[in-house]
């Protein structure tokens, strides 16, 4: 009987803490891209890293104005993502992450980002093609994307904050981006978040498609399969 109630208390605490935290991120490696992975672990203290993960080369830069290093889940009870210095991308820091090959990026996740107690943090997220022009123009997150947070937000729980890029950013179709610029923007004075990571696929490159069509790219499939046999 003892064990039984114990076990409907558990049962209890799990129902009513979960859906904050764990209904907003999805888990670690669901989505092609994440930072949250230990594989991104020695980007901490970094101006720069690149590793492939999701298909795609992926190198994330701090940029100027900002001077400082990437953090990588040092802040929160859960791992959260990539940040800048203490810890989180903060007003007047800058966070650049860039692809080898074109991306459809269609959903971008953000944590540590809250829309109460301390105000709405914000972000803006300003998305580059292969030329390295802008596409359409930078927008806010804010007023755009529904924000699903409990009312006992505090500072150490990983908010998260899925952005369908396509409709936040008024696109007809997911865009294809080479490089991602993200700031805090000034609406609080506390706004801040970290980026845990997104979902899309990487577009093979017309020289690729081409290697592959033409007799060397063939043998060297045929090689290859020989070679598994
Ligand atoms: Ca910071
Ligand atoms: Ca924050």
């Amino acid at each position: 009987m003892f064990y039984k109630i114990i076990s409907i208390i558990t049962l209890a605490i799990i129902v009513v803490s979960t859906p904050a935290i764990a209904d907003t991120l999805p888990p670690i490696n669901a989505i092609p891209i994440d930072f949250r992975d230990d594989a991104w672990g020695p980007a901490e203290g970094m101006e720069s890293y690149s590793l492939v993960d999701g298909g795609v080369e992926v190198t994330v830069d701090v940029v100027a104005p900002t001077s400082g290093a990437i953090t990588h889940n040092n802040w929160s009870l859960e791992p959260n993502g990539l940040g800048i210095n203490s810890p989180e991308v903060n007003l007047s820091q800058r966070l650049d992450i860039s692809f080898a090959q074109p991306y459809l990026l269609d959903t971008l996740w953000l944590s540590l980002i809250a829309d109460t107690n301390r105000g709405t943090e914000t972000a803006r997220i300003s998305l580059f093609d292969a030329m390295d022009n802008i596409i359409g123009n930078p927008f806010d997150v804010a007023g755009n994307e529904p924000l699903i947070f409990g009312p006992d937000q505090n500072a150490n729980s990983p908010w998260g904050l899925g952005v369908d890029i396509a409709a936040a950013g008024g696109y007809l179709q997911i865009p294809e981006v080479s490089r991602i610029q993200l700031e805090a923007v000034n609406t609080v004075s506390f706004s801040s978040f970290s980026v845990v990571g997104m979902e899309g696929v990487a577009v093979p490159e017309p020289m690729t498609l081409i290697t592959m069509a033409t007799g060397l790219g063939i043998s060297a499939m045929a090689r290859r399969r020989k070679k598994r046999s």
